[in-house]
């Protein structure tokens, strides 16, 4: 499922179109279940999603050369939507004959060249207005190539209706709820099983440490209502220029794997530079520099990337000793960047231990330039930030080694500051979407671990 899909069947229970209990249906049957998605088109952007699912539904089925027509009245919002979002000509059926006039049952068919003709409509329960609809069609010599309906909460398929296509059925719906359900309940788990005292909030930890970049992170957090890095790992410069254009303003970091890129160009890091200052984020390179100094100065300042002209932040894995870093703190500068300290990692199999997470926690408290850690949970005090990548919903990984935990367990439980997510974002069918979604998620789990 689609971050679109989540964010509709998520709205569909918030405007309580869906409600549990007993109800007799339209056709006398009962349900433990009521559906009625009138309250959705009050949201001009969930009309706007359900249009997108339908359009590549219909690309899907690659049925084309149609007029579209809403199914009066609930498929009716849709089907102009439709209409104006992909520029489809739609014709309007009524509920009832015109008493004067023509007497036209579908209106808008005058002059039309096109004989195939596909339906919209909300929620389809037996089918029964489906059926009753056709008659009208083959009156009219229009052939109904088929439906679309929102929800399909039909027990059995009988059959007796041919070409019916939903963007959800109701087990979608069920499993949705349900799952939004035990996300409640394991947030409430969480909350209970929680046993240090709640956390300081982002303001109030201002001031804590005299590095810059740490009080511009907590500051911007607070403003942007955001804790949300993205790790933006595509190959294309282009590419990533593009999105942060779009889901710039979402996100405090973006982070970023320069030397994965096939399409380097200074002038472009230059426009990415100004986008972050016009939309307020902070760009991180993920170079885990771990060099002999002098390598680590011509890979910092040098080299084609000149990674020390752009990027606010930096990291450093500490195996080679804190050479790397006692450089950085003399040449970068305090105003716009400081460094991160690698004191855990994510993945599967990584050499990690306790002794050696703490050894670079104490290199850390040495070097002001560094503002916080990379780990996988709160590893020392509140005058660090903690940033914590392998964040994803579904705590699948990616059939390689990475492994991921949600964002109510880093940042409820583990404590973390700033969650980083990749290709949750990255590789999901909306992009916008999908960091809306973890933007709320991550700032909810925030707001609740601030509870006492
Ligand atoms: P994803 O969410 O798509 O799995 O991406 C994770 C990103 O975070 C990658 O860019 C990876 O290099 C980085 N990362 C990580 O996954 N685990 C770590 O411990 C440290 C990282 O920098």
């Amino acid at each position: 499922m689609d971050s679109r899909q989540h964010y509709i069947l998520q709205r569909i229970i918030e405007l309580n179109c869906f409600k549990e209990g007993k109800f007799t249906l339209k056709n006398g049957s009962e349900s433990n279940y009521y559906i009625n998605l009138r309250n959705l088109i009050r949201e001009p952007e969930v009309i706007k999603v359900i249009c997108e699912l339908i359009y590549d539904k219909i690309n899907f089925l690659s049925w084309k050369d149609f007029v579209i027509c809403g199914l009066p009245y609930a498929g009716i919002p849709y089907a102009q939507g439709y209409s104006i979002i992909y520029n489809t000509p739609s014709v309007f059926l009524r509920k009832e004959q015109k008493k004067h006039g023509m007497n036209n049952m579908i209106d808008g068919l005058e002059g039309l060249d096109k004989k195939k003709v596909l339906l919209i409509d909300d929620v389809i329960t037996s089918g029964s207005s489906n059926q009753e609809s056709l008659v009208h069609f083959e009156k009219e010599k229009l052939e109904v190539i088929g439906t679309i309906v929102i929800m399909d909460r039909r027990i059995e398929n009988t059959g007796l209706i041919e070409n019916v296509n939903s963007l959800f059925k109701l087990e979608d719906l069920l499993q949705y709820n349900s799952y939004r359900k035990a996300n409640l309940l394991q947030e409430t788990q969480l909350l209970s099983s929680k046993t240090e005292e709640s956390r300081k909030s982002y303001g109030e930890r201002v001031g804590l440490s005299n590095n810059k970049m740490f009080n511009f992170l907590l500051n911007l957090m607070e403003e942007k209502k955001s804790n949300l890095a993205v790790s933006l790992d595509y190959t294309s410069l282009k590419q990533i220029y593009k999105v942060l254009s779009v889901i710039g303003e979402h996100i405090v970091i973006v982070k970023l794997h320069m030397d994965i890129i096939e399409d380097f160009d200074m002038d472009l890091c230059s426009q990415i530079v100004k986008l972050s200052k016009d939309l307020k984020f902070v760009i991180f390179e993920d170079r885990k520099f771990s060099e002999i100094g002098s390598i680590f100065q011509k890979q910092y300042q040098g080299g084609m990337y000149r990674i020390s002209e752009w990027a606010n932040l930096v990291n450093f894995h500490l195996i080679s000793g804190d050479s790397n870093i006692q450089l950085f703190d003399k040449i970068y500068n305090p105003e716009d960047q400081a460094g991160l300290l690698v004191a855990q990692m994510s993945n599967k199999g990584n050499l990690f231990s306790k002794d050696y997470t703490n050894q670079v926690i104490e290199i850390g408290k040495r070097y002001p330039s560094v503002c916080g850690f990379i780990s996988q949970k709160k590893i020392a005090g509140n005058e660090f930030l903690y940033l914590t990548p392998g964040i994803g919903i579904s705590k699948e990984g990616d059939n390689l080694d990475q492994q991921y935990k949600s964002p109510q367990q880093a940042l409820i439980i583990d404590g973390t500051d700033i969650i980083i997510v990749g290709r949750n974002i990255t590789q999901s069918k909306s992009i916008i979407k999908s960091t809306l979604l973890y933007k709320e998620l991550g700032w909810n789990s925030y707001l609740l671990s601030l509870r006492k």
